[in-house]
């Protein structure tokens, strides 16, 4: 095991990944993941936090592979129920994952923060690794449309979830904000974690949405450009496309090249190295050309084995 206090920035799927080949290869006491919640939405009443809990299930080993969200061996009584019901059924919740909403929403309807919840709900999964909020404060994605959709004519700003989810991200998208970001204080904990890591990863998650609201709780990016010579970040893009999502769409449509140099002048202020997969080898030059140290290894975290020799050379980079 090598000695380092390690914190990750997360999103979802690919973060989880990131995660389980991480706690291979330090002590996961010795490492924090700050986790995005630009995802979160109140739907049937309950408090979801996608993020949280995909990293959550994946620690616990109770996540569904097949998915990238929710439970292994998820039963569905509830929302069958619902759909007979005629009731709103499009965000799938499945039986177990329900508890955890459930859970969820009882604890800070009765006063408790998002982090102290997150923090039983991961004890309770039998999770090693500190998962924080980036905020426990309301911070909530907002997605302008570029075009017309069954929500909405061109211009219409819906929740991330309906964009995700409803609209299977498959619609141009004009603009991403980050609603309450401005008044947003970092989770407790947060801020001393970054100043004191020996070394900050950032996953290969989606740089707008995961990594965007992230950046957008004041005093996350100024306490990264002053760490930025130990901030390593694992490229999402790998030959021009994201392995999962709309990351290349969303970079495209919004400005920035879909590629690993795209993500190395996006990344510049504020990371110092970034890894990119094999198959962008030709690239390292113009990724070193923007300002950043390029490091060129197998990225797919395809088997935990796979995220085990990653997060190998993420950490000896
Ligand atoms: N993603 C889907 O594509 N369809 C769903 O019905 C769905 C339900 C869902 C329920 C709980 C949860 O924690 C995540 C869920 N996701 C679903 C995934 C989620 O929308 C995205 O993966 C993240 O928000 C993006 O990181």
């Amino acid at each position: 095991m090598l000695v380092a206090v390690l914190v990750a920035l997360c999103g979802g799927v690919g973060a989880a990944r990131m995660l389980s080949g991480l706690v291979r290869v330090v002590p996961p006491q010795d490492l924090t993941a700050i986790v995005n919640v630009g995802d979160d939405m109140e739907l049937h009443g309950l408090h979801i936090s996608p993020d949280l809990d995909t990293v959550t299930y994946t620690l616990a080993g109770m996540d569904n592979r097949e998915t990238g969200w929710g439970v292994a061996g998820e039963s569905w009584a509830v929302m069958d129920e619902l759909h007979r019901l005629g009731g709103e059924d499009w965000f799938r919740l499945g039986d177990r994952d329900l508890a955890t909403h459930l859970y969820r929403t009882g604890r800070l309807r009765a006063g408790a923060t998002l982090s102290a919840v997150t923090a039983e709900l991961s004890e309770r999964r039998g999770v090693p690794v500190r998962l924080l909020p980036a905020t426990d404060d309301a911070l909530r994605t907002r997605v302008t449309l570029a075009e017309a959709s069954e929500l909405g004519p061109a211009g219409s700003e819906v929740g991330f979830q309906d964009y995700f989810v409803r609209l299977r991200h498959d619609v141009a998208v004009s603009r991403v904000r980050f609603d309450g970001a401005e008044g947003a204080r970092p989770a407790p904990g947060v801020m001393e974690s970054l100043e004191e890591a020996t070394r900050i990863v950032v996953c290969p998650s989606n740089p707008v949405v995961s990594i965007g609201p992230l950046l957008a709780v004041p005093g996350l990016q100024a306490v990264l450009e002053a760490r930025r010579a130990d901030v390593v970040a694992v490229s999402p893009i790998i030959a021009g496309a994201a392995l999962k999502g709309p990351a290349d769409r969303l970079l495209a449509e919004l400005g920035t090249e879909s590629s690993v140099v795209g993500i190395a002048r996006l990344y510049a202020p504020w990371v110092g190295t970034l890894v990119v997969d094999d198959a962008d080898a030709a690239l390292a030059r113009r990724v070193e050309a923007e300002g950043v140290r390029c490091v060129v290894t197998g990225t797919v975290m395809s088997s935990p084995e796979r995220a085990a020799a990653l997060a190998r050379v993420v950490l000896d980079a």
